[in-house]
């Protein structure tokens, strides 16, 4: 007999007609996100659940789900929705979906700091109301070539924005826990500490993962350590951000521009960036390709395979 799966957002055709065959689905056909309550409700009699990131899986969840589901499959290659410690507790696996979003995330997080520092947003606003005319001194931006880029966090996503800001004559500066390889650091430079980084950076790209130890990293007193001026990027989570610190520095000038595809309690954003001009926004397109959608969807389909062919995912993370 088929396993039985909640899938809890619609997948793209192709990623449904290959988990249809392989399980008994329970689709998500409405433009929705589940609540809590709901998850717990259409899981009663299920063996797994494909879930989204933005889907909550806390402590409180975990201790009322039904002992019927085994795993947890993420179409997300960011888990700070899942309490990892509760989910082993209670004996359930929960596998991502690393590598497949990479090159997309990396593209947008270029896209941000472009969009940010060339003033795309007030550009678009000039043209669409044909209020212009050129001039010398018409919307300066900042130029990335010859500037330093600070990366906050240099997993897989921070070096494929590296290996592109090379691309852009820029020189890449990185903070992580830990110094990596010269292979993989390709002649970045090492920050043990989030100061000497940030001292560096006249452009910031935001990539760590939402951890206790990341919560609003970047705020008031860290923000300060950048140069004035500088450009910010945050394609990891809201997070990691402080918006109150973040929006007093876009005001002062601090930050020149911020570029942002991720947020607080998404995808409501502070009202406040809404009234900043220096801001280039999207909402959450990090993955938004054909090709790596299909490739997230895939990789939690062969996750759950996997799993219910009692070998072991290869995303498992518990
Ligand atoms: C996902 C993301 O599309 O994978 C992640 O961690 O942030 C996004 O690209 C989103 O979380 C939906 O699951």
């Amino acid at each position: 007999m088929k396993k039985k799966i909640l899938v809890t957002r619609n997948l793209l055709p192709e990623n449904e007609e290959r988990i249809k065959k392989l399980f008994d689905v329970k689709l998500n056909k409405q433009e929705k996100v589940y609540t809590s309550e709901e998850i717990l409700e259409l899981s009663k009699d299920c063996d797994g659940i494909l879930c989204i990131g933005g889907n909550k899986f806390d402590a409180d969840i975990f201790s009322k789900i039904s002992s019927t589901v085994k795993i947890i499959a993420s179409y997300s290659v960011g888990y700070n929705n899942i309490d990892i410690d509760a989910a082993s507790k209670k004996g359930i696996v929960v596998t991502n979906t690393p590598e497949v979003l990479t090159d997309s995330t990396a593209d947008i997080a270029i896209l941000l700091l472009l969009g940010a520092s060339r003033r795309a947003y007030e550009a678009r606003k000039f043209a669409e109301e044909q209020k212009w005319i050129w001039a010398t001194d018409f919307l300066l931006g900042k130029q990335m070539s010859g500037s330093n880029l600070g990366i906050l966090g240099m997993g897989r996503i921070g070096r494929a924005i590296a290996e592109r800001a090379r691309g852009f004559g820029m020189k890449i500066h990185y903070h992580n826990r830990t110094k990596l390889s010269a292979d993989l650091e390709q002649g970045a430079t090492y920050h043990d500490n989030i100061k000497s980084l940030f001292n560096k950076s006249d452009f910031l790209s935001i990539n760590c993962p939402a951890t206790k130890d990341t919560a609003k990293i970047v705020n008031e007193e860290t923000i300060n350590y950048l140069p004035n001026g500088a450009v910010v990027s945050n394609t990891a989570r809201g997070d990691v951000v402080d918006d109150e610190a973040m929006i007093k520095a876009l005001k002062n000038g601090k930050i020149f521009a911020l570029g942002l595809d991720v947020y607080n309690g998404e995808p409501k954003i502070h009202p406040d960036y809404l009234k900043l001009q220096n801001l280039f926004l999207l909402p959450h397109l990090g993955s938004a390709t054909l090709k790596t959608r299909i490739a997230m969807g895939n990789r939690s389909i062969d996750n759950l395979e996997n799993f219910f062919q009692n070998k072991r995912p290869k995303d498992q993370l518990n």
